[in-house]
């Protein structure tokens, strides 16, 4: 590691691109639940029988109970400190892209507008029928829903294990870090593919990469500089007025 705080600030105010990859963690400070940890969803429940296809395709009512939940869960909470940092810093680079893995939606609320969402939007439903996308925040009164449309059953707008990324989003955040000069990566514990291998792919392109984490994580070991607290209090740290600083 090489950079302290005052060391990645001045890299921020110089920065002309910038490219931020955040995960779970920056959103655990608004009471979303992360997905691994002692107190990770997936302590709770097997993601093999929730996340994929599979289970889908097996039991849609018993999937869609569990995202109905986490739609309600959510929908009570706000964005924090680290998002609104995010939001802050974005209109002082000329060049910058958010990509999250988050499907929570609270980046847009926070006010950022550059946001690749590589795995989808639990705020969306997507008939798998005919291939119709909409938003919808409201519950459900009947699980699985269906589409008015065509009768076929609607699924969340999320990517499970097994599935491709959405290509926009995906090809979005591929050009970001091919040609990005840093990379914050905040919140994420970078075992999930592809976006575990994004810090690698910047780095070999030339990009800093910074990490913002409580905890190491797979990237770690290639960070220019690493930041060992939450989101919430190192974001906005790090881009203090980005403007005047
Ligand atoms: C804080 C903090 C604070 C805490 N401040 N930080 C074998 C079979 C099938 C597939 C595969 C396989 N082997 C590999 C694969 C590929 C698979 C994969 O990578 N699996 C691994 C787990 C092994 N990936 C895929 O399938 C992807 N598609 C793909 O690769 O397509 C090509 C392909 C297809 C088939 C085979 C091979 C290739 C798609 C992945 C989709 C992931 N979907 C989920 C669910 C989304 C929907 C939903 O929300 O329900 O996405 S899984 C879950 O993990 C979610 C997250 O976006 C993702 C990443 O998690 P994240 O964000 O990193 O959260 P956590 O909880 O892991 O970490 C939180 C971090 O925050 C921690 O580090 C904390 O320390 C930190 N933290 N408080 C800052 N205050
Ligand atoms: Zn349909």
């Amino acid at each position: 590691m090489t950079g302290g705080i005052n060391t990645v600030r001045g890299w921020v105010r110089t920065c002309r691109s910038l490219c931020v990859l955040t995960g779970a963690g920056v959103s655990a400070e608004s009471g979303v639940p992360t997905f691994r940890g002692p107190e990770g969803l997936w302590k709770m429940r097997d993601p093999m029988t929730l996340a994929t296809p599979e289970a889908f395709a097996a039991d849609p009512r018993e999937v869609w109970e569990w995202y109905q939940w986490r739609r309600q869960r959510i929908r009570g909470c706000a964005p924090n400190p680290g998002h609104a940092a995010l939001a802050a810093v974005e209109a002082a680079i000329p060049d910058f892209l958010l990509v999250t893995q988050n499907v929570d939606g609270l980046h847009r609320l926070a006010g950022s507008r550059q946001v690749a969402e590589i795995h989808g939007s639990i705020w969306v439903v997507r008939c798998a029928g005919c291939g119709a996308e909409r938003e919808e925040r409201d519950d459900f009164a009947d699980l699985p829903p269906r589409c008015t449309a065509c009768g076929g059953l609607l699924r969340p707008g999320v990517v499970w294990f097994g599935e491709m990324l959405p290509p926009g989003p995906s090809s979005a955040a591929m050009e970001m870090l091919s040609r990005c000069e840093m990379l914050i990566v905040a919140g994420t514990s970078a075992v999930v593919a592809p976006a575990s291998g994004y810090a690698g792919v910047a780095k070999r392109r030339g990009a800093r990469v910074i990490e913002v984490n409580p905890d190491e994580t797979l990237v770690s070991a290639i960070c220019d500089a690493t930041f060992r607290g939450k989101s919430g209090d190192v974001l906005p740290a790090l881009f203090g007025h980005p403007k005047s600083a």
